[in-house]
């Protein structure tokens, strides 16, 4: 059975003070669920959250990674040392770091295959843009991503997978793809997979959607057969929200 999952994506929001109240309160008001629940605060503020929340259930997860273990790469941070801080499991190719930073599918393929070798949990993210989806292009981009950056890996591998369907252009814009759109493309995802590997590993991976997801949408979305849970940015940010959509699992 695959794993329902709530993840906060806090992107490059709260200093240090403003993550620990954040931290205090989300651990405080956790309810009881069957879901995980992860946050990924920005990297200064890692080590601490590790910290912060380790008798709790809420689990640490870093935004993004390099490829490479160490040397000359100015401003990176390797899959070593997240793991030496307690932090298992990265975002990799986030919308963000595609459009602002020029991450390619190659880029990322190296980065999954890099942390899968050290033993990481990858949350990878994926979505086609506006014109895609205007042009009825959105399920051959997304077939693109998926093969380009995952297909070919070990069938072992697909158990450290966490898939993230986030439509570009629901991206913090308000705009939510409908509950109907978000399971239509998932089931295709899950055919997709069917097709480049099996069933089984098809029916086991969580596939999250992402993109403007709130306490208002998120029974909705969730109730989707296909939809496991929920990459959540903005409502990630106020306790009261990341909560009420935890509850909504
Ligand atoms: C998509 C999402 C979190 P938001 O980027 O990854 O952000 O919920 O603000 O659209």
């Amino acid at each position: 059975m695959r794993s329902k999952i709530v993840a906060g994506n806090w992107k490059m929001n709260k200093n240090h003070k403003e993550t620990e109240a954040l931290l205090a309160e989300l651990s405080a008001k956790l309810p009881d669920t069957n879901a995980e629940v992860m946050v990924a605060p920005t990297f200064v503020n890692l080590a601490s959250a590790v910290e912060h929340l380790e008798s709790s259930a809420i689990e640490v997860i870093a935004q993004n990674m390099h490829f490479e273990e160490s040397g000359a790469f100015t401003g990176e941070i390797s899959a070593d040392m997240l793991l030496d801080i307690g932090v298992d499991t990265v975002i990799i190719g986030h919308s963000e770091r595609r459009a602002y930073f020029g991450e390619n599918d190659e880029i990322l393929r190296k980065k999954v295959v890099a942390g899968l070798a050290k033993g990481m949990r990858i949350m990878f993210c994926f979505g086609e843009e506006l014109q895609d989806r205007k042009s009825g292009d959105h399920f051959k981009v997304v077939a693109s991503q998926l093969k380009n950056a995952l297909f070919g890996l070990p069938a072992g591998e697909w158990a450290k997978i966490i898939l993230a369907y986030e439509p570009v252009w629901a991206i913090g814009t308000g705009e939510t793809a409908s509950p109907e759109q978000a399971q239509e493309m998932h089931a295709f995802i899950r055919k997709t997979l069917t097709e480049a590997y099996d069933a089984k590993i098809a029916n086991n991976v969580s596939i999250l959607y992402g993109g403007s997801v709130k306490p208002g949408n998120a029974v909705e979305i969730f109730s989707k057969p296909d939809v496991d849970g929920g990459l959540i940015g903005g409502a990630a940010l106020v306790a009261d929200d990341f909560i009420a959509i935890i509850k909504a699992i």
